[in-house]
């Protein structure tokens, strides 16, 4: 009879595998978005600041709606490990910061309660690009979403996150005023001030006496520091599972797998003290936008062509892939030609050592991260990586081939022309504007009309990309290509220009 491994725990844990020795930590710090790349990212870092400095940066975490990640850390007290994997070397570690997890869309009370907290000090974002509700025409709040709507009638339990963050802050001033420091980790450009602004255009919708009492208290009170954060981490399998039994001896039901890399960058701009995140590596800066950008074009642009190209082409993974060589190919333009032109390089970062390392850090099979994970959300992904290159080469007169061709895959993933099946990878990509699309598609005889809808009415991008009717016009003619012919045929074209 085999016996299972014991849970962990606080007892069974190894001293040599927790991230710090501190104990009886206090809760200094809320984060909203519990999943897989906040205990990847964020919680290690502040498990570092920890080992380096003591102080009251506790986490209290909630799950968006997840309670299956809760119940498990609940079960564990509150510890799960993070799976390191290369090709050859794995290494877990268990990052041992949180000290309560819930799940916000069970008690949306409770969120605002937690940021109103005069011991909350600092409040993380990872909701993803989809958490922000807001359109991406025009970058603000999108005052026709139901959510929006129904948090502005009733402040007592709001379910959108900006919702959430307005009240808390509402709630916060009310009852002590204490200085707070609201930092969004998601991969949006300008992510603080996004933020800040959704914020403000929320509160302009509250009644004015209401609108009165909080605007100039988040002037004077609140900071949003913008951040960019790299580090791919996948979705966790039974394989990381074993991994954790093998290495430790012990069961974690909700283990995160990532890659060795970690990178994050912020703003010094915090209203009442952080954790040492540099003991971390975290960079503090006055200019975060050029790192931003160039991880959000470089990275995070090249990703989903790699994704849409790749798992039209069969690819589970983003490392198989990129090892087909027109996936490579397609990649290095549009990471070189297209994305690159557009971007002023960070002091201190040599782009061909960060290009390779983005192609070494691809190409990690140990990792296994999936080409429909990457490319699901693509709505509001690419909404936030293709126009303001794309812009940038059509005002000088050229058309972004490859830009073209990651809107063309894109969409011949998510609303295949009539009769056309782009295979079991493209099947499992969610998207929120999925049935939008694909309804759209099936009722559209001519691509040119489809992709034109999609663009110019719907807007996919944003309205100024969706009026350049050449490249609507290219856009179209690759989705044909790819219908007809595959994606590698596409890709050559798109090369050929
Ligand atoms: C990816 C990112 O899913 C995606 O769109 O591009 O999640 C990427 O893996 C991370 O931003 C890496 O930091």
């Amino acid at each position: 009879m085999t016996t299972l491994p014991q849970p962990i725990s606080a007892a069974t844990l190894p001293a040599s595998v927790r991230g710090h020795h501190r104990t009886g930590l206090e809760t200094g710090l809320v984060h909203l978005g519990l999943g897989n790349f906040h205990r990847a990212h964020q919680a290690v870092y502040t498990a570092a600041a920890l080992a380096e400095e003591d102080g009251p940066w506790g986490v209290h975490a909630f799950a968006t709606r997840s309670r299956a990640v809760v119940a498990a850390l609940r079960d564990q007290d509150l510890l799960s490990t993070v799976v390191e994997l290369a090709p050859g070397s794995t290494a877990v570690t268990a990052p041992a910061v949180h000290t309560r997890a819930d799940v916000a869309a069970d008690d949306p009370g409770l969120v605002v309660a937690a940021i109103a907290e005069r011991r909350t000090r600092v409040v993380t974002l990872t909701v993803t690009e989809n958490g922000y509700t807001y359109a991406p025409a025009t970058h603000r709040l999108d005052l026709d979403d139901p959510r929006v709507r129904q948090d502005l009638r009733d402040g007592g339990a709001p379910v959108t996150v900006i919702g959430q963050l307005v009240r808390g802050l509402q709630q916060r001033l009310r009852r002590h005023g204490a200085p707070v420091t609201i930092l969004s980790c998601d991969n949006l450009s300008g992510n603080g001030e996004h933020t800040a602004r959704l914020v403000r255009e929320f509160t302009a919708e509250l009644p004015a006496a209401e609108q009165a009492e909080l605007l100039p208290w988040l002037d004077e009170a609140v900071t949003f520091p913008s951040s960019m954060v790299d580090r791919i981490v996948p979705a966790t399998t039974d394989a990381h599972r074993a991994t954790v039994a093998r290495r430790l001896g012990l069961r974690d039901r909700v283990p995160v797998p990532a890659e060795p890399f970690s990178m994050w960058v912020m703003e010094e701009a915090f209203a009442a003290g952080r954790p040492r995140w540099e003991a971390g590596g975290a960079l503090f800066t006055d200019h975060v936008e050029p790192y931003e950008l160039l991880k959000l074009r470089l990275l995070n642009g090249t990703h989903s062509l790699i994704a849409y190209l790749g798992a039209l082409s069969g690819a589970a993974t983003i490392p198989d892939a990129v090892a087909r060589p027109f996936v490579e190919r397609a990649a290095r333009a549009v990471l070189h030609d297209e994305y690159a032109p557009t971007l002023a390089v960070p002091d201190g970062v040599d782009l061909d050592r960060y290009v390779a390392q983005l192609f070494d850090r691809w190409a990690n099979t140990a990792l296994g991260h999936r080409t429909s994970q990457v490319g699901s959300d693509g709505s509001v992904k690419l909404a936030q990586r293709v126009p303001e290159p794309a812009l940038f080469h059509l005002a000088n007169g050229r058309i972004p081939q490859h830009l073209a061709l990651t809107v063309a895959a894109y969409l011949c993933c998510l609303a295949p022309r009539p009769g056309a099946d782009p295979g079991p990878h493209a099947a499992t990509m969610s998207d929120p504007a999925r049935d939008r699309l694909a309804e759209r598609s099936a009722r559209t005889a001519s691509t040119r009309a489809f992709v034109a809808g999609v663009l110019a009415e719907d807007h996919l991008l944003t309205p100024d990309v969706g009026a350049d009717s050449a490249f609507v016009h290219r856009v179209a003619e690759l989705v044909d290509v790819i219908t007809a012919h595959g994606p590698e045929a596409a890709a050559a074209e798109a090369a050929a220009g």
